[in-house]
């Protein structure tokens, strides 16, 4: 049988490259499309896959580009994670979010179907969708979307997964994912910027933390659990969008406590608001609040109920919140003592 083809866009995120990972294992043909950049685009991808992908330049803005890529890859199966993926940063940049996360998706729809009309689709939905709905949610529960990010995330999947897949029979569905985290998370994510920064501060290398709210809950899972339902769902009979999720929550504060706790800390936290802050064993100020680190409009709980995921996909996620802090903290006190060097 022929080696099955995907195309991966955002092949040089997290998820990117755990995904492009798992298809290799699975005997994949994989193409990523890549933007032109001046700093090495493949960092957060192993070295020891990087060779097995085949790179096209493009991106979502430029429909001319995707189609060049799409002629190439010729795909059975198209994941798109590319997008301007940061909630609070969609607040100063609404337009380009709209741009990349809402048109991006329906160039690419156009450009893979015109190619290809049975092709697979995955589309990067996200629990940014429920916004102030309470939790739990799931596939049921109402999108109330706070934040530009989950505004045009919202959009693309009505208008684009839903709707094209309805009016014209299309195999396309959502993940809608919660927060999924891993040692090559982006720095600027609240769960990496706390592994980074307290093996910093514990290797001496930087004094203090600066963060945002520390009371917002979120549903933490391992990124390298969740690439698998990604796959999972375009090996369906049918299309259909799935909630995949822990269903467990922690406050910002719990996460940065265990992660102390991995590297051998124990953080005391005192006063409320934009006046609290967590102390050291020894009395010093490791972490505080500032206020430009909250943002405009805040989701503040996040709990997916992910049972019509785990019973139809047969999917578990596999790394607990205790594992997924504490992988995420020992790799960050490596990495950071490896390059101090
Ligand atoms: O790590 P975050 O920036 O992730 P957020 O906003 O939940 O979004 C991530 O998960 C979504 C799925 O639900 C994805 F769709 C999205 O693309 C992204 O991957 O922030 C988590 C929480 C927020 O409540 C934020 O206000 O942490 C709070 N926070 C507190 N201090 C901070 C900080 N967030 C960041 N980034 N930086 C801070 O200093």
């Amino acid at each position: 049988m022929a080696k099955k083809r995907a195309f991966i866009t955002g092949i040089t995120g997290q998820d990117g490259s755990y995904l492009a990972e798992l298809l290799l294992a699975k005997g994949y043909t994989v193409y990523g499309l890549i933007r032109r950049s001046s700093n090495d685009p493949l960092v957060r991808l192993p070295q020891r896959v990087r060779k097995d992908i085949t790179y096209l330049y493009g991106n979502l803005r430029d429909s001319a580009s995707l189609r060049r890529a799409l002629e190439v890859a010729r795909p059975d199966e198209i994941y798109n994670l590319a997008a301007q993926s940061d909630v609070g940063v969609s607040f100063k940049i609404p337009e380009e979010t709209f741009e990349i996360n809402y048109h991006g998706l329906g160039r690419l729809i156009h450009e893979a179907v015109a190619i290809n009309p049975k092709v697979r689709i995955y589309q990067a939905s996200t629990s940014e969708m429920y916004g102030s709905t309470k939790p739990p949610q799931n596939e049921r529960s109402p999108f109330n979307p706070v934040s530009p990010y989950g505004e045009a995330k919202l959009r693309a999947h009505e208008d684009y997964v839903v709707g094209y897949r309805d009016r014209y029979g299309l195999f396309i569905c959502s993940g809608i994912l919660f927060n999924h985290e891993s040692p090559r998370r982006g720095e600027h994510f609240v769960t990496r910027k706390i592994t980074q920064s307290l093996a910093k501060i514990k290797l001496g290398l930087q004094k203090q933390l600066e963060l945002g709210n520390l009371d917002a809950k979120r549903d933490w899972g391992f990124a390298g659990d969740y690439v698998e339902a990604m796959w999972r769902m375009l090996q369906q009979k049918k299309p259909v969008d799935y909630v995949i999720s822990t269903g467990e929550t922690h406050t910002v504060r719990e996460f940065l406590a265990a992660a102390a706790k991995a590297l051998g800390m124990t953080l005391t936290f005192t006063g409320k608001g934009l006046r609290e802050t967590a102390m050291d064993e020894k009395g010093r100020v490791l972490v505080k609040i500032n206020k430009n680190f909250y943002r405009p409009r805040e989701v503040h709980s996040l709990r997916g109920d992910s049972r019509k995921a785990r019973k139809e996909l047969g999917w578990d996620p596999q790394v607990s919140f205790d594992e997924l802090v504490t992988m995420m903290a020992l790799a960050d006190f490596e990495r950071v003592r490896r390059e101090q060097k």
